[in-house]
């Protein structure tokens, strides 16, 4: 769907061409608002989304009967305890569906769920349990969990979010399962990994052990005719699965350890970042054709049954990229036969750092449509939450032409500043500015959120940033509770410009931050600029201060320039704009009002805040 747009001076006939090809529809439903975008939410394409992302557990308890799981017992049973962070609080899918209207006010036009599967309530050493409530240790595939409702609930849900033109991303998994597959060489879950090397495929238990699986040829020969050599799964490890749990597994293929590496846990280097168990989670032998072919029947039905909108892919980089060669074609050409033509796909690269090369290459080898922006991350943390420059949002934006696709693809790539995993925005400015009092926080984050609006890629807004969640660290110090909490460490954090605290329901509209992303959100509704427009960075610095992008309309290439005073002290400078941006207006902070020669505007920027200045034909 992208083309590389000529800027400014868009020829008459491709302006054209463009304007048929974005469809009435689509059109009517940026003009008319959410009930026009009802009937065009299909149309709609990614790069127009604003996406809310949620774990349900954490979101709002809808249905008290379903807290357990439908389990009896402790917690170690049933999983539930809305004291602790690493256990069930409650929060389902009905919770969801009763508060898709402050999703929908906030700006978002789509939710990506945190994954729903039913998961195994309980893991860990004795003493050290903790719960499935964040949806990643899967057991059966094709159900929703009993804690988050019923897959009639989910139904509810995204009938309910479609009639509200929403759409519905759901969260999945194919890289493992639950911890269920035990090792009897390793009794307990830190089982080092062994490699191919140490330990091939064709002898028990190192070179030197009894031959098994004659005439396997390794796992890079993916036919089924060679991985019906594959007999025997103990190569490196003497597998086995408890016998509580021989079928706990749905569907019931994946039971068989055949079809899972068996190599110990992770490193997250070398081979093992693809065939490690992540922390003793099971982890697929995605080479396998059976397991291709079974992971396409299980996400194709959820396609089919349910008519959602696209998939977040977590741990893509510990899948090999044959895997996704075949299962994103399969995924999109299922999509499109349900009426769903455009699909979105986009995976989780995970990287702490600025890793441009990284990511592109998940979209260049696996195919992988989108990738999750970490690198964005990394870039305005760097910029906002530290003494640091904006020259790592410059060095990303560099990085565009890498993808498939080229920059144009990027225009559709999810952004955030905050995650489930990694923790808050506003942890980090806490961090990493422990003297900054709670109103320049307060800035630094309204500022984070205009770069996440404002420059290239579709904003990805984790829960509770807009009511000032700050969490203490990263995972389940950053899974806070939007209904009433009872954990203790969540509700003694401070939250971002409110006296209130977690250990009440937090949906409150008038929160500084929620109307902050309410008015960005408006704001990038209608201007196509900021959804489609090519951007240029137009200055950079390694030091606090002026960092500044012009961002073209798709349509008649006139130009948008977004400044934005990462220190705290004021800021004059002059920014080069377009030669033909003669006169400006501001629809953000108090822009000039016209060029002072031609090529050059004289801004004046407010410590930690953002002008954008559209150019217009005259004053
Ligand atoms: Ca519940
Ligand atoms: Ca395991
Ligand atoms: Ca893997």
């Amino acid at each position: 769907m992208f083309r590389p747009l000529s800027n400014p001076a868009m020829t008459r006939d491709s302006s054209i061409r463009f304007w048929k090809f974005l469809r009435f529809p689509l059109l009517a439903g940026l003009l008319l608002g959410p009930a026009a975008q009802a009937a065009s939410y299909r149309d709609r394409l990614a790069q127009d989304e604003i996406i809310y992302f949620l774990l349900p557990d954490r979101f709002e308890n809808g249905d008290r009967s379903n807290d357990r799981g439908g389990l009896t017992g402790g917690r170690l049973i049933t999983g539930f305890d809305p004291t602790d962070a690493g256990f069930y609080h409650g929060g389902d899918l009905k919770g969801l569906r009763a508060r898709l209207d402050y999703i929908q006010r906030l700006g978002a036009t789509a939710i990506w769920v945190g994954p729903i599967f039913r998961n195994k309530p309980v893991q860990g050493p004795p003493g050290n349990e903790s719960a499935g409530y964040h949806g990643y240790w899967i057991t059966d595939f094709t159900h929703v969990d009993p804690h988050l409702g019923t897959d009639g609930d989910f139904k509810a849900l995204v009938e309910a979010a479609h009639a509200r033109g929403l759409k519905v991303y759901m969260d999945i998994v194919v890289n493992h399962t639950a911890d269920v597959i035990r090792y009897r060489d390793c009794p307990t879950s830190g089982c080092a990994y062994r490699s191919r090397a140490d330990y091939p495929y064709t002898r028990e238990g190192g070179p030197d052990g009894e031959p098994i699986n004659p005439g396997f040829l390794g796992d890079q020969v993916q036919t089924t005719a060679n991985f019906a050599k594959l007999a025997s799964p103990i190569y490196a490890y003497r597998v086995y699965v408890p016998e509580a749990e021989r079928h706990l597994k749905v569907p019931d293929w994946l039971n068989n350890p055949i079809y899972y590496h068996n190599r110990g846990n992770s490193t997250f280097t070398g081979e093992s970042s693809t065939m490690g168990d992540f922390m003793g989670l099971d982890d697929l032998m995605t080479e396998h054709p059976r397991v291709v072919q079974g992971f396409i029947e299980i996400f194709g039905g959820w396609i089919d049954r349910f008519g959602i909108d696209g998939f977040r892919i977590d741990t893509e980089r510990h899948v090999n990229p044959e895997f996704w060669r075949a299962f994103v074609p399969a995924m999109l050409r299922r999509a499109k036969a349900r009426g769903i033509p455009n699909f979105t796909i986009f995976g989780e690269v995970s990287s702490p750092v600025i890793d441009v090369a990284q990511q592109a290459g998940h979209t260049r080898i696996d195919g992988m449509p989108l990738v999750l922006d970490f690198s964005f991350r990394a870039a305005v943390l760097q910029a906002l939450a530290g003494q640091g420059g904006s020259d790592g949002l410059d060095l990303l934006f560099k990085g565009d032409p890498l993808y498939q696709g080229g920059a144009p693809a990027t225009l559709a790539m999810p952004t955030f500043v905050s995650n489930h995993d990694l923790g808050r925005f506003a942890h980090f400015v806490r961090l990493g500015l422990p003297q900054a009092s709670d109103d320049e926080v307060l800035k630094r984050v309204t500022l984070a959120h205009a770069m996440l609006f404002g420059l290239r890629g579709v904003p990805t807004i984790y829960s509770g940033d807009e009511q000032g969640f700050a969490g203490n660290g990263g995972d389940r110090a950053a899974r806070e509770d939007m209904f009433a909490s009872q954990v203790a460490s969540y509700n003694a954090t401070r939250l971002v410009d409110t006296d209130r605290t977690t250990a009440q329901s937090s949906f409150d509209p008038r929160h500084p931050l929620y109307r902050e992303i309410t008015t960005l959100a408006a704001l990038r509704r209608s201007h196509a600029a900021l959804r489609r427009g090519r951007q240029i960075v137009r200055a950079a610095s390694d030091k606090p201060g002026l960092f500044a992008v012009s961002r073209f309309d798709p349509v008649d290439g006139h130009e948008i320039l977004l400044a934005f005073n990462t220190s705290a002290e004021p800021l004059a400078a002059n920014v080069e704009v377009d030669a033909r941006s003669a006169h400006f207006r501001s629809f953000a902070g108090t822009c000039p009002s016209a060029a002072t020669a031609p090529g050059s505007l004289a801004v004046s920027i407010p410590p930690l805040s953002y002008i954008f200045c559209e150019a217009v034909a005259s004053r």
